[in-house]
């Protein structure tokens, strides 16, 4: 039987467990990344490990995110992450140098290789080739240390692409019926394998608006075979010696099928506030807009911004309609600059903001009150945008060309006449923002800022553990809502007793109150707890806070996986309809907690209701053991 071009990967990295669907294995990490909001964090983990020199192939650190710089702390934050990752081998990528997943596409990712970042979107390396994985800062800096990353033997669908997108239809469209199909929790442990032949006609960077967007699938990653475009895209990045050529057997068994028809596929927008609310953009056709921003690690390649600069040159965007746009990396736009096409986009009144996340992750460019907003994003959750009664739309970059030249959502298709854009023989080359780490690390100062903060610990587990239900909430609760993140909050992130007074405040403004008063308690969640970005300030500061477990429907896997490694229990209901019994101030008990944890399954006793609900704890024995001694730092302390 042959197998899947993920299984192959898995196999060249496997080092613990075997290729038994729905067990744990642990693979062997090539490469990792960090950026800047979630990378404090990791970089104190890593430094609390004691690891003088990182242990992989090439592990790099960037700055992106935090690059509003309205107070010492986000440069505080550079500052430090420069120094540790000089002293500690870790190559440092400055702000200005671009978004770390089009950065890492362009000069770092190596097909075949493993990679594991402390983002979500980590899984865009696999539009090169790469089983790139997204996770917790506290994983990232284990596998920094040269440990493995664990996760879940994942089923394999097939994602079948047949034909050729016509002009107007875009590799974003792709990706959208795949989440039209599936669903933000329909790709929970499982790998999406892009096949068929529309995969040959697919260039590196539209492969890798694809794989990043697989992120809102919940799925562990998405990977691309590495083919002729795969090579031709290294030639022109000056890494030919990078390339191997990968893809499954002929005859690889998959565990699910989707198909996409390129042929017919129309171009299509996610409507508010979710990237699976997903329609034809001809069904809203005439909607009219506010804002347009263009942008994102999805959709800031030279090839997505040529065909903006296409559609746009010699035009004037409408008169009531902003439009930003946030080129992917210095690469981007330099090329941009030297070609003209940044004249174009500058000639038809767009403003060019530096590279980076900027208005995908609330850094500026916050829509006006009941704004519309077209985005080229990835997320369009409510608030994200920094105005919480703004309505987002995510959608391809031709349609947000057309749309702020039209003023009104506007359908590409019939609409632009875009010319032949050929990907370059050679992209402009100049790795000059990338510092290498010190030869020698002993003598690098690592330089603290005073926002930065020691992370939080865990207690270990006790025996009887209770609390109260100190918040409940429904279906698809994202990490945005637990712990937001905007130009306000986000120069905190290496503050969690500052950050810890807004966690959960989007779904109840009195939450932290209510925990600090109690000493702690439990969180009650519905479907698919926890989804979106890695942020494990959304575990740290409950820790902070005192919360003892969550109780779900169900979790998102890396949330799951945050909470696990730093001491919260992740429960679900056995039975979903017992969500709906407990009231928020029930008092919650687990008595002989250590036992139940060891059997897998948990009596919750709600002594307010004179009730008890059986809950499943699905961790493996390693995960035990950190819930057990209050999460994995605590475990390696004591040497267990
Ligand atoms: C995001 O897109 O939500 C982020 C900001 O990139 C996050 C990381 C973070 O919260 O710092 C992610 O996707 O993991
Ligand atoms: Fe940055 Fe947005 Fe990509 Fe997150 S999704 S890495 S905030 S550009």
């Amino acid at each position: 039987m042959g197998l899947t071009l993920t299984e192959k990967i898995i196999k060249d990295h496997l080092v613990v467990g075997e290729m038994v669907k729905g067990t744990e294995i642990g693979i062997r990490i090539d490469q990792t990344l960090t950026q800047d909001s979630t990378g404090t964090m990791a970089y104190m983990q890593l430094e609390a490990m004691e690891v003088p020199r990182v242990k992989t192939k090439r592990s790099l650190a960037y700055i992106d995110h935090n690059m509003l710089q309205e107070g010492p702390e986000n440069m505080d934050d550079h500052r430090y992450i420069q120094s540790v990752a000089k002293k500690h081998g870790v190559y440092f990528s400055k702000p200005g140098n671009g978004i770390c997943h089009q950065v890492e596409i362009e000069r770092f990712g190596v097909p075949g290789q493993t990679l594991l970042g402390s983002d979500s979107h980590t899984p865009t390396g696999g539009g090169i080739g790469m089983l790139a994985i997204g996770a917790g800062g506290l994983d990232v800096a284990v596998a920094m240390a040269g440990g493995e990353y664990y996760i879940t033997m994942p089923e394999i669908v097939k994602v079948e692409l047949t034909g050729r997108l016509r002009k107007g239809v875009s590799s974003k469209d792709i990706i959208l019926e795949v989440l039209r199909q599936c669903t933000v929790k329909g790709g929970v442990n499982k790998v999406f394998e892009y096949t068929g032949d529309g995969v040959d006609t697919l260039t590196v960077p539209e492969r890798a608006t694809i794989t990043n967007m697989g992120a809102e699938l919940g799925a562990t990653t998405s990977v691309f075979p590495s083919d002729a475009m795969t090579e031709a895209f290294l030639k022109a990045q000056n890494r030919a010696e990078d390339f191997v050529a990968l893809a499954a057997d002929a005859d690889a068994v998959y565990d699910q099928v989707v198909k996409v028809d390129l042929n017919t596929l129309e171009p299509l927008t996610a409507c508010p506030h979710s990237p699976d609310k997903v329609v034809k953009v001809s069904e809203l056709e005439g909607l009219k807009i506010n804002q347009v921003a263009i942008g994102s690690c999805t959709n800031s390649s030279w090839l997505d911004l040529m065909k903006v600069a296409a559609i746009l040159k010699g035009k004037t965007i409408a008169e009531d309609v902003q439009l930003v746009i946030a080129p992917g990396s210095k690469q981007v736009l330099t090329m941009l600059a030297e070609n003209g096409a940044l004249a174009d986009l500058l000639g038809a009144g767009a403003r060019i903001l530096e590279c980076g996340c900027g208005p995908c992750i609330g850094m500026g460019q916050a829509p006006c009150t009941d704004g519309v907003s077209l985005r080229t994003f990835n997320r369009n959750f409510k608030g994200r945008s920094g105005t919480v009664s703004a309505d987002v739309y995510l959608l391809s970059p031709e349609t947000a060309a057309i749309s702020a030249v039209e003023g009104v959502l506007t359908n590409p298709l019939g609409k632009v006449e875009l010319p032949d854009i050929e990907m370059p023989k050679a992209f402009r080359i100049n790795d000059n923002a990338v510092i290498p780490p010190a030869a020698e690390g002993e003598a690098v100062e690592v330089i603290k800022g005073p926002n930065i903060k020691p992370f939080p610990l865990a207690n270990p587990l006790a025996d009887q553990v209770e609390g109260k239900a100190l918040i409940v909430v429904e279906d698809n609760i994202t990490t945005d809502h637990i712990m937001p993140s905007n130009a306000k909050l986000l120069p905190y992130r290496s503050n969690i007793p500052y950050l810890s007074d807004y966690c959960l405040t989007p779904c109840d403004p009195d939450f932290p109150k209510r925990a600090k008063e109690n000493g702690g308690g439990f969180i009650v969640g519905g479907q698919n707890y926890g989804q979106g970005s890695s942020r494990e300030h959304a575990a740290l500061a409950p820790v902070y806070l005192g919360i003892k477990g969550v109780i779900a429907k169900s979790f998102a896997r890396i949330h799951k996986n945050n909470l696990i490694n730093n001491g919260i229990l992740p429960m679900t209901f056995e039975n979903p309809e017992d969500y709906d019994k407990i009231t928020l101030g029930d008092d919650l008990v687990i008595e002989d907690a250590k036992a139940q944890l060891e059997k897998g399954k948990i009596l919750l006793k709600n002594t307010t209701k004179n009730e008890t609900y059986t809950l499943d704890i699905d961790v493996s024995e390693r995960q035990k053991k950190m819930l057990l001694a209050g999460g994995l730092i605590n475990l390696m302390r004591s040497g267990k």
